[in-house]
């Protein structure tokens, strides 16, 4: 079985988060998603409008996704590659570069973001909608 993980966020669920789920999907047979926890949301300088829990049950309900497991740091990567027999590591290409550290382990994959939707973007279009 050809297992891949993914890495991120995933608050407010958008087009953008199901195109990078399917396509890492499509590299295996079992796709894990590590989502950051509130804390880790704090490192990251993020605040999810959805808690860790409610995103955890929104992921686990995306057909494309096998298992969702908590992203509490930077540095658990490796260990999760091992942990959970990871053969690909697949990440928007925002990132490009940045989780190179892993080919030891794994395949790094970097896919394409999908332009003109992020969630900074929807809660911006909310606050003027509401605004007026
Ligand atoms: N993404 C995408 N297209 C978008 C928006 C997001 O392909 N329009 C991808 C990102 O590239 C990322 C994934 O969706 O691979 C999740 O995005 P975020 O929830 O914004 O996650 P991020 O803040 O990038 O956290 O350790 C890694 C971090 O946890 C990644």
């Amino acid at each position: 079985m050809k297992k891949i993980i993914t890495y991120g966020t995933f608050d407010l669920i958008h087009t953008g988060h199901i195109n990078i789920l399917r396509r890492a999907k499509e590299y295996g047979d079992y796709l894990v998603v590590a989502i950051s926890t509130d804390e880790f949301n704090a490192l990251k300088g993020k605040k999810a409008y959805y808690s860790f829990e409610q995103r955890k049950a929104i992921l686990e309900a995306i057909r494309y996704v096998d298992e969702v497991i908590p992203e509490h740091n930077w540095e658990q990567k490796v260990e999760d590659v091992k942990k959970h027999a990871i053969d690909v590591f697949v990440m928007g290409d925002d990132w490009k570069g940045d989780f190179d550290f892993l080919q030891d382990q794994c395949e790094v994959i970097y896919l394409p973001r999908t332009a003109g939707i992020s969630t900074t973007q929807i809660k911006k279009d909310l606050n003027r909608t509401n605004n007026g």
